[in-house]
């Protein structure tokens, strides 16, 4: 166990947390998490078997018919407001056990992923106290009419399926809502980022969320926590964020039961810049739209279009951003660019730097990977990469690839670079930068897409709807959405 974890999560090997206790596996199977980093293995963590899953199911089922399920919607909001306010007084913990598990750098984490994780809970217990009723005065044959309102109750057990990338993110973004809305939850954090999922269990203690409301299981996929969830017959709804395939798996699991599902998959995003974008402000978030996360944002952009006057003046100031990035121990302030998540995501970048090659790209910068010296040569480490030259036909272009590099490519007008953005069959999101508001609302408009961003990347505001057109996702998150998701209307007709 790495010294670290250890101040910083208690209890070793990383347990679940079920009932409001941390407990192992009946079985005592574990498996090992490795430091992206420096690839060794830094802690051991509980392996869920059906056991463990029935367990956490059951406890989140008594908290529903417990103290939670009645609670009023006041108490419910002042206890997420106390779980966010736990989460920033334990902030470096959250930091430095962000880093362990995904080799970010620090500066990420404490920019994003955990200021995040606390506003998480907090825009949704303010939505929820906010949220008006829907009633309607109703005619009636003889005159006295009828009151007909909509109660909003939750779903029930929600089961939450999280990825790797933005661990603490991404699985509060769907805890907080779930629990504003008064269901319990039982999350699966991802086998490679287990830390954070549980630390935040020692939160949910310390500020008297009731036990069984918040329950994790720590596990894989086929086989193990992540299939025995979903088809867990106990578990009303399932929302997931991850790849495409492991969502076709997770809704044949859900239509056993007719489990309602929210799915936000996969991306293979375009940017497109026009001639008369800012060009010091275009570089700037195309940097971050590539790069950030060392490519691992389902919302970063692969595909860059770039309209021919500017291509060449663009495709050398990313080439000097790209090589001036640095790779480095996550928690110096030097570091800009951390590692892949794990060996085998490192593979799949390095197999489309390698077919990239082969199918004869210009690259303009990286297609290896770079030498990182000491502790650090184990690492998962890949180079920033930019190429140009390749069809749209080509696998590099088409496929979901989710690491720290784009192909550039030039278009001659506005229709060529809509087509070509749209030539895909996913939808999430896209970023265009233009001098011009009319043509940013007519492209906007044009691209199929959940989100688009105009002059801007990954600005969020999370009273908008968030989620994925076409092989992206299905449903949609964020702001009154979520509450669609995590409540079911009920209507009561009351004649007067
Ligand atoms: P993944 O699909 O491999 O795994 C996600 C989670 O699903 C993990 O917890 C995993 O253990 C679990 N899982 C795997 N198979 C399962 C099964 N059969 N049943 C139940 N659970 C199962 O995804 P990942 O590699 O962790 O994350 C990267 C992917 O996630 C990328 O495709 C990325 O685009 C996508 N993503 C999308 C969004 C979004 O908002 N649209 C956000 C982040 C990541
Ligand atoms: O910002 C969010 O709410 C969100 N779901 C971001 C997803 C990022 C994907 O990697």
């Amino acid at each position: 166990m790495h010294a670290k974890v250890e101040q910083v999560v208690s209890g070793t090997p990383f347990c679940h947390f079920i009932g409001g206790e941390f407990v192992g596996s009946s079985g005592g199977r574990m498996f090992d998490t490795l430091s992206p980093a420096t690839g060794e293995v830094y802690a051991q963590v509980h392996e869920a078997g059906r056991e463990e899953v029935d367990a956490a199911v059951e406890a989140a089922r008594a908290a529903l018919a417990g103290p939670w399920g009645s609670m009023a919607v006041q108490q419910r909001v002042a206890l997420l407001y106390e779980l966010a306010d736990g989460i920033n007084a334990r902030f470096d913990d959250f930091v430095e056990a962000e880093c362990l598990d995904t080799g970010k750098p620090w500066s990420l984490a404490r920019h994003v992923d955990i200021p995040r994780g606390a506003a998480n809970f907090k825009i949704f217990a303010d939505i929820i106290k906010n949220v008006p009723a829907e009633s309607f005065m109703t005619d009636t044959p003889d005159g006295a009419g009828a009151l007909n309102y909509a109660l909003r109750v939750p779903k029930g057990v929600v089961g939450v399926i999280c990825p790797w990338n933005l661990p603490l993110l991404l699985m509060t973004w769907k805890v907080g809502p779930a629990l504003a809305c008064g269901n319990a939850v039982v999350v699966k954090p991802s086998e490679e980022t287990p830390a954070t999922a549980t630390l935040l269990g020692e939160v949910m203690n310390s500020v008297g969320i009731p036990a069984g409301v918040y329950n994790v299981v720590h596990g894989f996929g086929p086989d193990s926590a992540g299939e025995f969830l979903t088809r867990h017959p106990g578990v009303d709804a399932i929302t997931f964020t991850g790849e495409v395939v492991t969502g076709t798996e997770i809704m044949k699991a859900a239509a056993v039961g007719l489990r309602a599902v929210s799915f936000e998959l996969g991306g293979k995003n375009a940017g497109v810049v026009f001639a008369d974008c800012d060009m010091d402000r275009t570089i700037e978030d195309a940097m971050r739209s590539v790069f950030a996360n060392c490519g691992q944002v389902c919302l970063g952009t692969e595909r860059v279009y770039v309209e021919r006057p500017v291509f060449d003046e663009f495709v050398d100031r990313l080439r000097l951003g790209a090589e001036n990035l640095a790779t480095g121990r996550p928690e110096l302030a030097t570091t800009t660019l951390g590692p892949m998540i794990s060996r085998q995501q490192r593979e799949k970048v390095l197999s489309y730097y390698d077919k990239a090659r082969e199918e004869g790209a210009e690259i303009i910068t990286g297609g290896g990977v770079p030498q990182v010296p000491g502790e650090l040569g184990g690492g998962f480490w890949v180079e920033p990469t930019i190429w140009t030259g390749l069809p749209e036909s080509s696998p590099v272009n088409r496929e979901e690839i989710f690491g720290p590099c784009c192909h550039v490519q030039p278009f001659d007008d506005e229709a060529e670079a809509v087509a070509m953005a749209n030539d895909t069959p996913y939808g999430l999101a896209t970023s265009i930068w233009t001098g011009d508001a009319s043509r940013a609302h007519r492209v906007a408009a044009a691209i199929e897409v959940g989100i688009t961003w105009v002059n801007c990347w990954f600005l969020r505001d999370l009273r908008t709807p968030f989620g994925g057109s076409k092989q992206s996702g299905i449903g949609r998150e964020g702001g009154v959405h979520s509450l669609e998701f995590y409540t079911e209307m009920r209507n009561v007709c009351l004649k007067l």
